[in-house]
């Protein structure tokens, strides 16, 4: 007894991407549609047996017209049994597009919040799911034990956190996995992936969102690519995200255009880029400049100066005289700032002083 499969989680389709201006937005939107495409064309490449979405597969209990004839017309053509589980953004109603959409017959909605089976006899497999029926969800694997039937492999597709047992998300222990007999659980609810887990003989794995929405979730997205036996599992992260969010810190030296060019990777066109500067130096750089200079290698480019003033400026405040009287008091200023953004204005504040002292033009 053997089985592929394929598991993916926590699409959340038609999200706000409040970030983005509306037109980025709007596109980032259609771009997520694209993710089911290559959902099916990994499922078609894989030959995988079955398919597990395990929750906020959309981002609310609603969805654009679009994006539910597409999630319709891409899952009818996958030809395989796919198991959905509703999380806390997507949770199922009479309203949601879970109940509206005429879902081809190969998908299985769990729109209960218990556990239930689904038997797959010619498959040798169970699955077991539960759907969301409110943004939060009681514990469901509590005391929660199936009889082992030879031969069946059984498979578990939730949203909800393990090892936090005061989550409002379906909390479990490894030790309720661990007693369940399942043979693997499909989670979703964590943005990262897990790699594979397991407790006692139950596998357990968190895809991750399959893309990132923003600077919370970087680097590559993607979904699992499995292959369950009776003894063993085995499951690979398969990349499937078309944009990256990334956070790049760059030391600047003398030009800190150069600095940054040279800290970038080659082909950052389909990449969300959030790049601060560091260091020491004593005039602001030309954040402005940097961006307009870089941002058309991006999709998307946001540059912010975290540099600090050289450490020796701050010895100059012994100085008589106005440089001296001056640093003396936004030093008081910054020793006093209650967070970093009343630091940050500081730091500008006696940039700009003391370029207007020296006679410098300095940008701010
Ligand atoms: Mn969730």
């Amino acid at each position: 007894m053997s089985i592929r499969f394929l598991h993916g989680a926590d699409f959340h389709l038609d999200s706000p991407f409040d970030g983005l201006s509306g037109e980025k937005a709007a596109l980032r939107r259609r771009e997520q549609r694209q993710l089911l495409e290559r959902l099916g064309e990994q499922v078609r490449k894989w030959d995988a047996q079955l398919l597990f979405l395990s929750g906020d597969l959309l981002d609310s209990t609603n969805a654009y017209g679009e994006t539910g004839d597409m999630l319709r017309t891409v899952l009818a053509g996958l030809g395989i049994p796919v198991f959905i589980a509703p999380g806390n953004h997507d949770w199922y109603r009479r309203t949601s597009p879970y109940a509206r959409l005429a879902f081809s017959e190969n998908v299985h909605i769990f729109t209960r919040p218990h556990l239930e089976p689904v038997g797959l006899r010619e498959l040798g497999v169970r699955v077991w799911g539960a759907g969301y029926t409110d943004n939060t969800c009681p514990p469901l694997l509590r005391g929660f034990q199936a009889e082992k039937q030879p031969g069946i492999l059984d498979i578990l597709v939730l949203h909800g956190e393990v090892g936090r047992p005061r989550s409002p998300y379906c909390p479990m222990g490894e030790e309720e996995l661990a007693a369940s007999g399942m043979d693997y659980a499909a989670l979703g609810h964590v943005h990262t992936f897990s790699g594979l887990r397991r407790a006692g003989n139950c596998y357990y794995a968190w895809p991750g969102c399959p893309e990132g929405r923003g600077f919370d979730e970087c680097g590559e997205k993607g979904i699992i690519r499995g292959e369950l036996t009776g003894e063993s599992c085995r499951a690979e992260f398969v990349p499937l995200g078309g944009r990256r969010y990334q956070r790049l810190e760059v030391r600047v030296g003398e030009d800190p255009l150069e600095s940054v060019l040279a800290a970038l990777p080659e082909d950052t066109r389909r990449d969300i880029y959030r790049i601060t500067l560091t260091g020491e130096c004593a005039a602001a750089p030309d954040v402005m400049g940097i961006q307009s200079a870089l941002e058309g290698r991006f999709f998307h480019l946001t540059v912010r100066d975290g540099t600090e003033p050289q450490r020796d400026l701050w010895a100059r405040r012994e100085e008589d005289g106005l440089r001296g009287q001056f640093l003396r008091r936004m030093y008081r200023r910054l020793e006093q700032a209650r967070d970093e953004e009343e630091r940050r204005t500081v730091i500008l504040a006696v940039r700009a002083g003391l370029a207007a002292m020296e006679g410098r033009e300095d940008r701010l």
